[in-house]
């Protein structure tokens, strides 16, 4: 019997790796089998260490919306990297990204550049406690905002999908200052809001939340955290790792048309270097070190590698804002698609998109929160997620993951998808 490749290296990556992979979300530890391992990718392709050619739709978590390897950012590497690979001192390009970014974003007047979204997440919510005084925070149930100590409360994504219920290793102490409640439902907040009257720092949410599948904010909720928080004295704290320069140029806030007071980043920011941010106005950013005494710090924050990836992104992104139509269209397309193979195969299903993030769940009402995502059929989910791997279709390996398309994507792709879905659910149902 024939060993594939990826089989092999999987085989020795358990004996040197947690599991065989840097991230467990990148095991197929849920939907079953084994992961396969990558050699390289161009455009909307991945290509498999066993010659095999797959169109994408994790591209990395999200950073890569033009695509894999795209030309100005591998050059902008190639050429910086000849300049030193890290300072750990100042650079003229740190400034320019910190000001190309406020151009996209125009309520923040300060940014600081990290390494991650989980640091830039955990680097907002102290902040945010260090400017209100207060302790406590909101999260929602089925929201990841990186794996923090704090965050790692009913969260999604791997948390989710590998049914974690609680971290040995976290502290009671730090979990008990976090509360949660379902997304969406608004009187839940209030009601924390009521109970702990006057400790509760900040609000974090996902806008669109993408780690419970894609989730969309009902309309008026996020006016409404907007209100509660203004009204509480606490921060409303946006997660756009995921949304951040994806849903709009300027992310879930221009898109949902609600301001937040702290910002986060990471992905398309970095264009799949490792690179995360966080931003507010003055007055709540003068709290970091060194003008305040909110500590935060990283020896390769701002690396210039990192910041000439994310900084030709972005350039790129700025001034071709036919990008976004383009996304749009893309997606609407693969949506329209979707729903008919999915009407046709007669079995229930919910598709939830917003401009290029879009899930499937197999269920028979309304995905809006965690619970009615974990109640979807997503034992189907794993059958169709192999059906189209086989069919050269790399789906996230999880139902509670979103899909992100990519602007590299051809009519050709979409329709290739589109026809794989067809023939996937004729195989599994
Ligand atoms: N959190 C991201 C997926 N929802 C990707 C990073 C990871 O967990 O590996």
């Amino acid at each position: 019997m024939n060993i594939s490749k990826s089989e092999q290296l999987f085989s020795r990556a358990q004996s040197s790796i947690p599991g065989g992979v840097n991230s467990p979300v990148r095991a197929f530890k849920s939907v079953g089998g084994n992961p396969i391992f990558l050699k390289s990718a161009k455009g909307a392709y991945l290509y498999d260490v066993d010659g095999n050619r797959y169109i994408d739709y994790i591209n990395s978590w999200g950073p890569m919306i033009l695509g894999h390897a795209f030309e100005p950012v591998v050059e902008a590497i190639q050429k910086k990297a000849a300049d030193s690979t890290s300072f750990g001192a100042p650079t003229e390009l740190e400034v320019e990204m910190a000001e190309l970014v406020k151009s996209f974003v125009p309520n923040v007047d300060l940014i600081r550049m990290v390494s991650s979204g989980t640091e830039a997440c955990m680097s907002a919510l102290r902040l945010a406690r260090g400017f209100t005084g207060r302790n406590k925070f909101i999260k929602f149930e089925g929201c990841y905002h990186g794996h923090a100590d704090s965050f790692l409360v009913k969260a999604g994504s791997g948390m989710a999908t590998f049914n974690i219920q609680t971290v040995p290793g976290v502290t009671g102490g730090v979990s008990n200052d976090t509360l949660t409640c379902g997304y969406n439902d608004l009187e839940a907040v209030q009601q924390l809001f009521a109970e702990n009257k006057g400790e509760i720092a900040a609000i974090i949410i996902e806008p669109v939340a993408g780690n419970m599948g894609c989730i969309l904010p009902q309309p008026g909720y996020l006016e409404g955290l907007r209100r509660i928080c203004t009204e509480e004295g606490a921060l409303l704290i946006f997660d756009e790792v995921m949304t951040g320069f994806r849903l709009a140029p300027g992310g879930a806030q221009e898109r949902l048309k609600v301001d937040a007071d702290i910002v986060t980043y990471g992905k398309v920011i970095g264009a799949g270097m490792p690179v995360g941010a966080f931003g507010a106005r003055k007055e709540i950013m003068q709290h970091i070190a060194p003008l305040g005494s909110v500590y935060q710090a990283g020896t390769l924050s701002g690396n210039p590698l990192a910041m000439i990836a994310g900084y030709t992104l972005m350039k790129h992104l700025k001034e071709n804002p036919r990008i976004y139509t383009d996304l749009e269209e893309k997606s609407a397309y693969l949506e329209a698609g979707l729903q008919r193979v999915l009407e046709a195969a007669g079995t229930p299903f919910v598709i939830n998109h917003l401009g290029s993030m879009i899930s499937i769940h197999f269920s028979d009402h309304p995905v809006k929160d965690f619970a009615t995502a974990a109640s979807a059929n997503n034992a189907l989910f794993n059958k169709f997620f192999h059906a189209m791997l086989n069919r050269g279709v790399y789906l996230p390996p999880s139902a509670y993951e979103t899909w992100f398309l990519s602007a590299a994507l051809s009519q050709e792709d979409l329709d290739t998808t589109i026809t794989a879905a067809e023939e996937s659910l004729r195989e599994i149902l």
